[in-house]
Parts: C-alpha cells; sequence; structure tokens
C-alpha cells in the first residue's frame, strides 16, 4: 500500500506507536522553534531539565512578538532568550529580523524534516513540504532535549485543489474557503494535506499561507507537496542543497477528501468574531472600515509586500482609513526597500511597522470605539486587536489593499487589470540578525530580569478532588479568553502571578477572584473548548489559580496537551447533554480520581450541590495517564529520568 506525505513524513520519523488513527504515536524532532512569547517559558523549563546542550539538528529562538516595549519587561526577556540560547545551542534570531514563520521558511526549513514550534502557526513550514507541528512550550523544551514528541496519530484529509485562482483572488481565498466549509473544529483529529493540479500554480509563500491558518482549523498540521516550485524556492534562498522531493505515491489512500475548484473561488472574508464565518466581499457589501492591516505570518511574504505597493502606487490612502504595514521578515523589508516598493507604500500614506507580529497580536495599532479592523492575519476572536467594541474581518492583501484606498469593503476584482508578481530568481541573503550560539556554553552567564519569576508545578494527582464549578463557559473559547493577550499583559508572560490576574477576564471579569477565594476549582466548557494559540500560559494560570480539572463537551489539540503537561485532567462528557447538569456555583467530586485514572476506570462526577451523578471521559493515553498521575510532564520527566 502506497503512503500520502503526510504518513511518509510520520513513518520516517516514528519512535514508537504504529500509523493508527486515533492511537499514540512519537516522533522524532528534526528542528524547533520558539519565540519570545511562549520562549521565555519554554527555556525556563529546559533549563529545569538540566541538558547541557539542545540536541535537535537545529533550534531557533525568535524574538517576534514583544516588541513593543513599553517597559523593561520585553528588553529583559530578550536578553534571557538571547543568553539562554547562545548557552545551549539555540541558534537567536534577533528583534527586527521578522515573523518565527516567515524566517524559518526562508532560512531554516527543509522539506521531509519535523519541526515543533512553541507556537500554533507552526504548520506554516507545511508550505515547503515539512511536518510542522505547533505544541507548547514544554514539548518543545522536552524536543529540544531530545525527547520524542507525542501525539495522537491523525487522520489525513486531502484537499484537491484543481483549476487556477482567477485575477485578485488568491491564497487567502483558498484557506477562507476551506475555513467556511469545515469549520474551526472541522480539522480536529487530521493532518491537512493539499493536492491536485492546483498545487502546481501556488508559489512556496502561497502555500505557507494555506499552511499557516490551518491552525484555524484545528488541524495537527497541513502540507504541501515538495516539488520544483519548491526546489526553485529554495535555490533563490540559496538553500538549493535542503531540497528533496516529497510526493504521495501514487495509489495513496486518505481518510477524508474535498475538493475545491480554484477557478470558481472569489474574494473572500470572515468576518468578525470568527475565522470560518466566512462570505463572499461581495455578499458583505461596502462597509466602512476604519483601520486596515496587512502584514502577520499569514500574508506578509515578498509577494504580499508586492502586490500591496503595486496597488498602494501612485494613490492615497482614503482620509477616513490608517493603514499600517507589518512586512514578514528583514529579509522582505530590505528587498521591497532597495527596489522602491517601500516608497511607494510610504508615498501612499502607509504607515509602516517593524517586521513583527504587531497588531495581529494586539502590540499596538489597537482601533478606534467599536471600529471595522481589515487584516490580512488569521484571527478576529473578539478583543484580539487590543478593542474589545472593534469587529475585525479577515481578508487577502489583495482585498485589504485595494479596500485602503477606497475606504470601504471592496472586491479587489473592481480595480482593474490584475498585477503579476513573479518570484525572485534569488531573495536578498544577509543572516546577520541570527546569532549562532556558543561552541562551548558552559561559561556563558544567563541574564535573568526581575519580571522572570518561577513558574507554577503541580503535586501528584490526590486520592479525591472536591471543588465548586468556578466557572461555565460556551463552544469555541479560545486561549485568547483564557489567558488574553495584549499590549498590556505580553510583557508579563514570564510573570505567571500577574497574569492570573487576568484568566478568563473576557468572560467573566470576577473569574480569578473567586478562583482565590475558594482555593481552585472546576471549569466547565462547550465544544472546542481552547482553541487557538499554543500558549501554555492557558494552563500555567488557571494551575496557579488551582484549577484541577476542565470538564467540556470537547477541547482543541494544544490546549489539551497543554493541560495534562500541567497536571490539570480535561474531562469530556460522556453525553453532551449532561453539560445543563451543571451550573456555576455547584460543589463537585471526583472520588477516586487517582484510581480511576491509573486503572482506565469509568470516571463518574458528583454533583453535591444537585446530589445527581454525572459520567465523564477521559481520553487519555497510558503515557498521558502517568503524566496527570505525576502532576504534569515535569514531574514525570524528572521521574523517569530518575529511574524510580
Ligand atoms: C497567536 O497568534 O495567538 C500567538 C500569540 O502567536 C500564539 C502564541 C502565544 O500566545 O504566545 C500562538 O499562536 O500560539
Ligand atoms: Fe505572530 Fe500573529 Fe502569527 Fe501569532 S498569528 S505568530 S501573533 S503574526
Amino acid at each position: 500500500m502506497g503512503y500520502n506525505i503526510a504518513q511518509k513524513l510520520i513513518k520516517s520519523h516514528l519512535v514508537s506507536g504504529e500509523m493508527v488513527p486515533g492511537t499514540d504515536i512519537s516522533i522524532r524532532i528534526d528542528q524547533t522553534l520558539t519565540q519570545d512569547s511562549t520562549g521565555t517559558m519554554a527555556y525556563l523549563q529546559f533549563e529545569a531539565m538540566g541538558i547541557p546542550r539542545v540536541k535537535t539538528e537545529k533550534s531557533v529562538a525568535y524574538i517576534d512578538h514583544n516588541t513593543l516595549q513599553s517597559g523593561f519587561e520585553n528588553a529583559d526577556d530578550h536578553k534571557y532568550i538571547q543568553t539562554v540560547a547562545k548557552k545551549h545551542g539555540i541558534y537567536y534570531s534577533r528583534p527586527g529580523n521578522g515573523i518565527c514563520h516567515q524566517v524559518h521558511l526562508e532560512r531554516f526549513g527543509k522539506p521531509g524534516k519535523t519541526l515543533l514550534g512553541s507556537d500554533s502557526h507552526t504548520p506554516t513550514g507545511g508550505g515547503i513540504g515539512m511536518l510542522a507541528i505547533g505544541a507548547g512550550g514544554l514539548d518543545v523544551a522536552v524536543a529540544m532535549g531530545g525527547g520524542a514528541y507525542h501525539l495522537t496519530m491523525p487522520k489525513i484529509k486531502k484537499v484537491t485543489l484543481n483549476g487556477k485562482l482567477g485575477p485578485w483572488v488568491s491564497a487567502k481565498d483558498i484557506i477562507l474557503e476551506v475555513l467556511r466549509l469545515l469549520s474551526v473544529k472541522g480539522g480536529v483529529g487530521y493532518i491537512i494535506e493539499y493536492a491536485g493540479e492546483g498545487v502546481k500554480t501556488l508559489s512556496v509563500p502561497e502555500r505557507a499561507t494555506i499552511t499557516n491558518m490551518g491552525a484555524e482549523l484545528g488541524a495537527t498540521t497541513s502540507v504541501f507537496p515538495s516539488d520544483e516550485i519548491t526546489k526553485e524556492f529554495l535555490a533563490a534562498q540559496g538553500r538549493e542543497s535542503d531540497w528533496k522531493e516529497l510526493l504521495p505515491d501514487e495509489d495513496a489512500k486518505y481518510d477524508d477528501e474535498i475538493t475545491i475548484d480554484m477557478s470558481s473561488l472569489s474574494p473572500l472574508a470572515a468576518k468578525p468574531h470568527m475565522p470560518d464565518n466566512v462570505d463572499t466581499v461581495r455578499n458583505i457589501g461596502p462597509i466602512k472600515i476604519d483601520q486596515v492591516f496587512i502584514g502577520s505570518c499569514t500574508n506578509s511574504s515578498y509577494r504580499d509586500m508586492m502586490l500591496t505597493a503595486k496597488i498602494l502606487k501612485g494613490k492615497t490612502v482614503h482620509p477616513d482609513i490608517s493603514l499600517v504595514i507589518g512586512p514578514g521578515s528583514k529579509q522582505v523589508l530590505n528587498m521591497i526597500a532597495q527596489n522602491g516598493a517601500l516608497a511607494d507604500m510610504i508615498a501612499a500614506g502607509a504607515r509602516i511597522l517593524e517586521s513583527a507580529c504587531g497588531p495581529c497580536i494586539g502590540m499596538g495599532q489597537a482601533p478606534r470605539t467599536n471600529a471595522v479592523s481589515l487584516r490580512t492575519n488569521n484571527r478576529n476572536f473578539e478583543g484580539r486587536s487590543g478593542t474589545a467594541s472593534a469587529g475585525v474581518y479577515i481578508v487577502s492583501p489583495e482585498t485589504a489593499a485595494v479596500s485602503a484606498l477606497t475606504g470601504v469593503l471592496t472586491d479587489p476584482r473592481t480595480f482593474g487589470e490584475a498585477f503579476k508578481i513573479d518570484m525572485p530568481k534569488s531573495f536578498l541573503i544577509n543572516d546577520n540578525m541570527i546569532d549562532a550560539p556558543a561552541d562551548e556554553g558552559e561559561n556563558i552567564e544567563v541574564v535573568r530580569g526581575p519580571n522572570i519569576k518561577p513558574f507554577p508545578v503541580n503535586v501528584k494527582l490526590p486520592e479525591a478532588l472536591e471543588g465548586k464549578a468556578l466557572i461555565k463557559v460556551g463552544d469555541n473559547i479560545t486561549t485568547d479568553h483564557i489567558m488574553p493577550s495584549n499590549a498590556k499583559l505580553l510583557p508579563y508572560r514570564s510573570n505567571i502571578p500577574y497574569l492570573s490576574e487576568f484568566c478568563l477576564v473576557p468572560c467573566d471579569p470576577d473569574f480569578p477572584k473567586r478562583a482565590k477565594e475558594h482555593g481552585g476549582g472546576f471549569i466547565i466548557g462547550g465544544v472546542n473548548y481552547g482553541q487557538g494559540s499554543s500558549r501554555e500560559h492557558a494552563a500555567l494560570v488557571p494551575l496557579y489559580l488551582g484549577i484541577k480539572a476542565v470538564i467540556a463537551k470537547s477541547f482543541a489539540r494544544i490546549h489539551m496537551a497543554n493541560l495534562i503537561n500541567s497536571g490539570i485532567i480535561p474531562l469530556t462528557f460522556n453525553n453532551e447533554d449532561d453539560y445543563g447538569k451543571i451550573s456555576e456555583g455547584d460543589v463537585l467530586l471526583l472520588d477516586n480520581i487517582r484510581e480511576n485514572i491509573k486503572e482506565g476506570k469509568p470516571i463518574v462526577l458528583k454533583n453535591k450541590t444537585k446530589n445527581i451523578s454525572i459520567p465523564l471521559e477521559v481520553v487519555l493515553s497510558e503515557r498521558q495517564r502517568n503524566i496527570i498521575l505525576e502532576g504534569g510532564l515535569l514531574n514525570y520527566t524528572k521521574k523517569q529520568s530518575e529511574g524510580k
């Protein structure tokens, strides 16, 4: 039997398990990446493991999220990451060098390799045929130490792309169409593999836009073949020797398949406040807009910037609009500076940002009250822009740039003849902002500023757990709800006690106070609880507040892994209707929970307030059960290494 690309990648890295969907497997990790807002925690955890040097082929620490530096905190974190990287064998991409996913694609990604990143958009690397997966910082720390990455063997969904994109329709519209078809939970448990004639019409950055936003499907990752187009991209990056062909076997099998006719697509937009709330730009109509942001790891490549510049050339941004542009990397910024495209943007009135995440994670450029903001990034969750009342529409760079000129949401097909952007034969290569690690790390001093506080570690799971249902939330709660990130909070990513004051505040401002008053308890959630980012803070902060278990209808993949790694039990209802049997404030008891988890016995929750029993499910592998019993992955790893 032949293999598809995802299976080939897994098979060549399989450490344990068999490639049977739904079962626990582990894979060897070739490369890791971290960024600064998850990186501090990941490196603190790596240090706690006591391993002197990373064991991966390449590990890179990027500084791209926390670049606002409104106080000493960000800069302290940067210094800590710079020194810890130098000591332990990790490459360091300095602030200003670009967004981790864009730079990794340009300079380090290799077809056929595995990449684990402490950021949910790590699957961007799937654009060059990598198995690139987002995970919590602790999983990345373990991988840096040479440990395998454990995951549930996903099913493989084939997305066949037929035809060719029409004028002014772009890769962003393809992934928005996939989101429209599958929804934000449609990819859970799957790897999305792209195939079909249409693939050959897409450049690597366009493919990367699609795999990047596969994160919004909840997919484990997404992957494209590595073909002649990949080879040309790598050659233009001076890395042709990194190329390797990766195609599915002719008789490859898939668990599922959908087909998209690219020729029939039109410009699309995801309306507030979910990336799957998709309609055509034309149907939504010419709504008045206040702000446009072109950038983020989804749409900040050379192609996207050149296209934007061509649209803006000789024009003026509409008087009611603030247009902000963030080129994805120093390479891109430097190239558009040299060829004059940047000058066209500036002349048109665009506000140019440094190459970083910026507005995508609420680091500046919060729009006005009740604003409509058009953005080329990937998430439009409520409040993520920094303004709770603003509505964000996710669109392509084409739609964004044209609308910035007209002042209203505009179908770019009305602009005239479409521009064709050729991929450069060679990119501008200058890796002077990437610091190599020291050959010998022993004498390197790691610098720790006062903002770096110890992280919480759980205790062994007790015999029974009792506490109140401290909060009950609905479906699709994101990690941006659980642990919001914005210009005010992101500087505190290495300060869990401070962050705990903001846990779940978008759902209920009193939650942190209540959790503290009651000495912890339970969270009750709906479907797809914890979707979105990989931030393990969304588990560490509840742990700090004494949360013992989260009982939900279902969980998002990375957040569930982060809960387990923190020793918080993710429990699901046997019957979703039982969600109605718990009210906020009810006293809940999990009797014999230690024994039941250990023995894999059925778990029954007693709602003492209502005097009823509710059967629960805990879908854990044996390893995950042991992690929970030990009180988290760090304790478990320590126990393993002590050989007890
Ligand atoms: C995001 O896009 O939400 C982030 C910020 O990049 C997160 C990581 C983080 O919270 O630091 C992600 O996607 O994992
Ligand atoms: Fe940065 Fe936004 Fe990409 Fe997250 S989604 S890595 S915040 S650009």
